[in-house]
């Protein structure tokens, strides 16, 4: 856990040795004790380094630890002693050094790091705060500014930054930790008062209450209802305030508020959920760690619409080649202009120089026949779609993976029209797709194994956060949204107003809440695909009653709306008014208002009071319910892959966990209750009626969400 050597004949060099990341855990606390001890005791030792086994440092404690009661030596004394020590302590940091990992880093008397490594104190963003003593002297050594900024985002920054900063003494291209050991040899005999963090006296600035008021509504505006950022802001005040001292014991009980609150669990939740979607399983006994990926050095990408040309510069930044094609010599030249655009700002942002080198634009799909994977992102229509899967059947040679970008059509029914089906697989990106973190790999039953591993692996390479999913309409993401968001057109008939339901979701964490976020989508694509599928519209069988469709309740107020033309942003009205088109800034608009009072006249609806708690469960509790039907139909594989799929491509917010955590964290009691009581008084709306594997598991005592997947039993899994 920690290997201690004699080097130079008189530096003890101390190495963390815990794979992966080499987390502080109760045996390399202990060790790391041990090892200091020795070192300051032995005479023949004149300085110390530390460094981290496999080039990395440290990434900080021991997360998984912290579900238990805490166990080996506690963290702050050990790092008390290392900087108390007479003998100079040198760090070398090489690839991360990370919460309790930083925390050390800033104990030791000198920092040497490589020039790869990134530092940060992320704690904030698993719902707690640097507790080893991390408010205290990070606020010292580089003032409360920077400091603030750091603690409260959780932001990684580059070892450059790190010593622009005042936090390394040294950045180096060599190797880090041999580096550290000269310089050890060199700091020996050198008074270390001045080197001592927690000794020194915090620059504050003149008007702290003034600056600490700014970033308090910073960080409220941007975390809404979110706790730990704004206790780091109280750490650091007392840091500013404080001797080290007392300014320790404050950021003790500050933390003892944060760590056993539901937001930590959440927040710590979404971290293990995240790396445990990658981790995907087929029934077959095909997984993420026996199947090979294929390289792809070169892709093609058809349609160069909004969603086309964010997974064209998605491919290009990372350094595959890409051939861009579209239908007409017009569509072709401004999604061009627009691709190239997008592509030099986001090297200017990221320093680097744009890769247009990568990119071939052109009209014909004979282009494609040497690609290596082809993602179709033509407009949402079966039949268009299946005609382009014949043609590259045809145009590419038959080793080409064919992709579609489709957001909720059958992948398997593509696969059928081509001379490939085990190579076709569903990627379906999130607009923007160069920015949004979320992929969903749609495996059809046909996909092989090599062929999710390939798309996964892309996925994973272009940044995205890649879960693996079976093939039904909707996928998981979609079909989880429309109980969602008919509860919400629900709530409308029933007297509530769309601002109200916005606030609610809002204040429940959400950035935007269902009909700001759909104003922002564009109301008009929904709408097509209700009168396509004859919800709506010409086609809509006159013996229909009124509000309802196919033997259930159905709400026509979003089609009322499309019917006036409004789309929503881009036409400047929708369920709310903006000053112009494309305008952002939401206003409630008279006419919507008088639009719902006339509808629910008309059909004779007494509005009422709804409570916001009522807006929540219906919303939430549908969603989580349909969760539930996806993981009785093998759809996801885990509750944490649903949950991913929310965080990061739906917005749900991250200290909720996600809609399957949050409705463990309910209680799963609770919401069979809730549901029942609301398809009591809603029978003609089937998504509040409970769905079995919700039953079963309160039958069987509401495992943690953690071990849901034991119990469940699919009749025949689609992943
Ligand atoms: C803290 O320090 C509190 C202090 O203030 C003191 C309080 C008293 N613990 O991400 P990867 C696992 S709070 C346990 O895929 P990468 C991870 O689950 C901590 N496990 O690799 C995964 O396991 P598996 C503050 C950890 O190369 C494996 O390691 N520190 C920890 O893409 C590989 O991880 C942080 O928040 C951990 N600390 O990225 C840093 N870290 O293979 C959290 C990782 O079974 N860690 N694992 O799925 C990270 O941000 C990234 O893991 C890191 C490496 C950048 C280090």
């Amino acid at each position: 856990m920690a290997r201690y050597e004699l080097v130079k004949r008189s530096v003890a060099l101390i190495t963390l040795t815990n794979p992966p990341v080499n987390a502080l855990s109760s045996a390399v606390r202990h060790a790391m004790a041990k090892s200091m001890e020795q070192a300051l005791n032995d005479p023949k030792v004149t300085a110390v380094v530390i460094c981290g086994e496999n080039g990395r440092f440290c990434g900080g404690a021991d997360i998984r630890e912290f579900a238990g009661p805490l166990r080996g030596p506690p963290l702050v004394p050990l790092l008390d002693a290392i900087e108390a020590g007479e003998k100079p302590v040198v760090a070398a940091i090489e690839g991360v050094a990370l919460g309790g990992g930083f925390e050390l880093a800033l104990v030791c008397h000198y920092c040497i790091a490589h020039f790869k490594a990134r530092l940060g104190l992320p704690e904030v963003t698993l719902g707690i705060l640097p507790a080893a003593g991390g408010t205290q002297r990070l606020p010292r050594l580089i003032g409360i500014p920077a400091a603030l900024e750091l603690i409260t985002t959780g932001r990684h920054i580059s070892a450059q930054e790190a010593l622009k900063l005042g936090i390394v003494d040294q950045v180096t291209e060599q190797n880090a930790c041999e580096v550290a050991v000269e310089f050890a040899l060199r700091a020996v005999a050198k008074p270390l008062s001045s080197r001592r963090v927690s000794m020194l006296t915090t620059p504050c600035p003149p008007d702290l209450d003034a600056l600490l008021e700014v970033v308090t509504m910073e960080v409220k505006k941007k975390a809404r209802g979110v706790m730990a950022p704004l206790a780091c802001i109280q750490a650091v005040r007392a840091a500013a305030t404080m001797p080290y001292s007392k300014g320790i014991k404050r950021e003790s009980e500050l933390m003892a508020t944060l760590f056993n609150s539901g937001q930590a669990r959440a927040l710590q939740y979404c971290f293990f959920a995240q790396r445990t979607a990658g981790k995907w399983t087929l029934p077959s006994g095909a997984q993420w760690n026996n199947s090979k990926p294929r390289e792809i050095r070169s892709a093609a990408i058809i349609g160069l619409g909004t969603m086309g040309r964010g997974i064209v510069v998605s491919l290009a930044r990372v350094g595959i080649s890409v051939i861009a094609v579209e239908s007409e010599k017009k569509l072709l030249e401004t999604g061009k202009q627009m691709v190239i655009g997008m592509l030099e700002r986001d090297a200017k942002r990221r320093g680097v120089s744009a890769s247009l080198n990568l990119l071939k634009f052109t009209l014909s799909l004979q282009d494609l026949k040497d690609v290596d994977l082809v993602i179709e992102a033509v407009f949402e229509d079966m039949a268009l779609k299946k005609r382009v899967f014949q043609e590259l059947s045809k145009v590419c040679r038959p080793a080409t993976l064919l992709c579609t970008n489709t957001s909720g059509l059958d992948v398997d029914a593509l696969a059928g029209v081509t001379d490939r089906p085990h190579l076709v697989v569903g990627m379906h990106f999130f607009s923007p797709a160069h920015v949004m973190k979320l992929l969903e790999v749609v495996c059809g039953p046909r996909s092989s194994s090599e062929t999710i591993a390939t798309a996964m692996s892309l996925g994973k390479r272009m940044g995205k956060v890649s879960v693996a999913v079976g093939n039904c309409p909707g996928f998981v993401g979609n079909r989880m949204l429309k109980p969602y968001m008919d509860q919400a057109t629900f709530l409308l008939e029933e007297g509530a107003t769309p601002e109200q339901i916005d606030k609610a979701l809002e204040d429940f964490g959400f950035a935007m809440g269902v009909f700001r976020m759909s104003d922002l989508a564009g109301l008009d694509v929904g709408w097509r695909i209700r009168k396509e599928s004859g919800l709506t519209g010409p086609d809509v069988d006159p013996k229909n009653p009124p509000r309802r469709r196919h033997g259930r309740r159905y709400c026509p107020i979003p089609d009322m709306v499309c019917e006036q033309g409004r789309f929503g942003q881009k036409t400047g009205r929708g369920w709310y008014m903006y000053d112009k088109p494309g305008g952002t800034n939401a206003k409630p608009d008279p006419l919507i208002q008088n639009l719902l009072e006339m509808y629910r006249s008309r059909y004779a609806i007494q509005p009422r009071n709804i409570s916001d708690q009522e807006i929540i469960e219906r919303c939430l509790f549908a969603l989580a319910n349909e969760g539930f039907r996806i993981l009785e139909d093998g759809i996801a594989a885990r509750p944490e892959d649903i949950d991913v799929i929310y965080l990061f491509g739906y917005g749900f917010p991250r200290h909720r966990g996600g809609p399957m955590f949050y409705a463990s964290m309910v209680g799963l009691e609770r919401v069979l209750e809730r549901l029942e009581h609301y398809h009591q008084a809603h029978p003609d709306v089937p998504h509040l009626e409970p769905s079995p594997l919700l039953k079963k598991l309160v039958a069987c005592g509401s495992p943690s969400v953690q071990t849901w997947r034991e119990h469940i039993k699919t009749m025949h899994s689609h992943l």
